[in-house]
């Protein structure tokens, strides 16, 4: 038994996440549709910090101006009484057809321009609400077929749209930072932006870059077969990572959105160990919510719904305390010490050694015995080993 989550821990969730009604690919809805600000208050219940939502999630596609203004004032109100913070939003650009080849690099030029103003009127809303975060997940911008799209065109297409809304961002002195959302595929063949390494070295082709970073998601990374954690520790080292949706998923196949841990769990031991203890010999650390991205199995009822929603925190703060114990655990110090893990900090050249000064030193060379280097055990298995014995002790 775990204690049970507060405030305190910054738990946030996407309104869609509990508000999935099974719907997929195959099959109707196993579940009915609750008003928005019902899941916000059961969230809160269960001790949610935060929620978060796209546009549509709150404000249905197309609602006329006035019963968007009731629905968002009621919808406020009721995060306000149930004490949730709105801490990041972000927009619908993939479900309704006009976007069906996507919305800031769709081939229709009055696709871009219509995607473009849904996103700027939510610019101002999650201004309005005061979020810190505006995600932007292109879902739709990508392909199904090479020839149909000018990649070229379109990832200058996504770099215009991203700066424009950047610059807005700045224009309106708006305190929000936007956080790119990668994913490899689904709902198209292959999407822009696939990981997490695609989409830092787009930020620095923008001019307003300085106020876009990532969204790393677990299982889209795991998706392409990808390392979550390492995706996290480029993200952080590149002073890029803005959010964070956490979820499980078990290998390459769809987009499983299960309950945090309930895919790779020792991967997911290591990304709260990142979290929450940083990297083993310092730099930069993540201070910002701890939000889950998961969709409840469609096998689930309302119950089981809050169950999964449980679920997540309760796993976090499961791994929280053993990633806690781990690098407290003197076995585990001396492991990391053993395996060179600290001794990477140091940088290989020593302060004000030049290149001329390596190259004319011969121990680093000429007089360096190679084999008795690589006669040394590093013990990685060992300290592994050790990694699990506290995950499952
Ligand atoms: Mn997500």
């Amino acid at each position: 038994m775990t204690r049970k989550p507060t405030p305190e821990d910054r738990f946030s969730f996407g309104l869609w996440t509990v508000g999935w009604t099974g719907r997929d690919q195959f099959g109707e809805a196993s579940r009915p549709a609750l008003d928005p600000w019902e899941y916000a208050a059961r969230l809160a219940e269960l001790g949610a910090w935060g929620v978060t939502f796209h546009d549509d999630d709150v404000v249905p596609f197309g609602s006329p101006d006035a019963t968007r203004e009731q629905i968002l004032s009621t919808f406020k109100q009721a995060t306000e009484d149930a004490g949730l913070t709105i801490e990041m939003v972000t927009t619908n650009t993939f479900s309704h057809p006009v976007f069906k080849d996507g919305a800031l690099t769709s081939n229709d030029r009055s696709v871009r321009r219509f995607a473009l103003r849904k996103v700027l009127r939510n610019v101002d809303l999650a201004a309005e609400l005061g979020a810190q975060t505006f995600v932007m997940w292109g879902g739709r911008d990508g392909a199904e077929y090479d020839g149909a799209k000018d990649v070229n065109a379109a990832l200058d297409r996504y770099r215009e749209g991203i700066d424009a809304v950047a610059g807005y961002v700045k224009d309106q002195g708006y305190g929000l930072r936007i956080a790119l959302e990668p994913k490899p595929n689904e709902p198209r063949g292959d999407i822009l932006l696939p990981t997490v390494g695609h989409a830092l070295a787009f930020i620095a082709q923008l001019d307003n870059g300085d106020i876009v970073g990532l969204n790393p998601e677990t299982g889209h990374e795991q998706m392409a077969g990808l390392n979550y954690t390492h995706a996290l520790a480029q993200a952080l080292w590149s002073g890029k990572l803005f959010h964070i949706d956490l979820n499980g998923q078990r290998s390459i196949k769809f987009d499983q959105d299960l309950v945090f841990g309930h895919g790779d769990l020792l991967s997911a031991f290591f990304t709260v160990d990142l979290l929450e203890n940083g990297f083993p010999g310092g730099g930069p650390r993540y201070t910002g919510p701890r939000h889950f991205d998961y969709k409840p199995s469609r096998t689930e009822g309302l119950s089981g719904v809050w169950e999964s929603a449980a679920a997540n925190m309760e796993t976090y703060l499961l791994l929280a305390e053993k990633a806690r114990a781990y690098r407290a655990d003197p076995e585990v110090q001396a492991a990391l010490e053993a395996a060179g893990v600290l001794e990477l900090a140091e940088p290989t050249l020593a302060a004000g050694e030049s290149v001329a000064d390596l190259l004319a030193d011969r121990t680093a060379f000429e007089d360096f015995d190679a084999d008795a280097a690589a006669a040394r055990e590093y013990g990685f298995v060992r300290l592994n080993q050790l990694a699990l014995a506290h995950l499952v002790g």
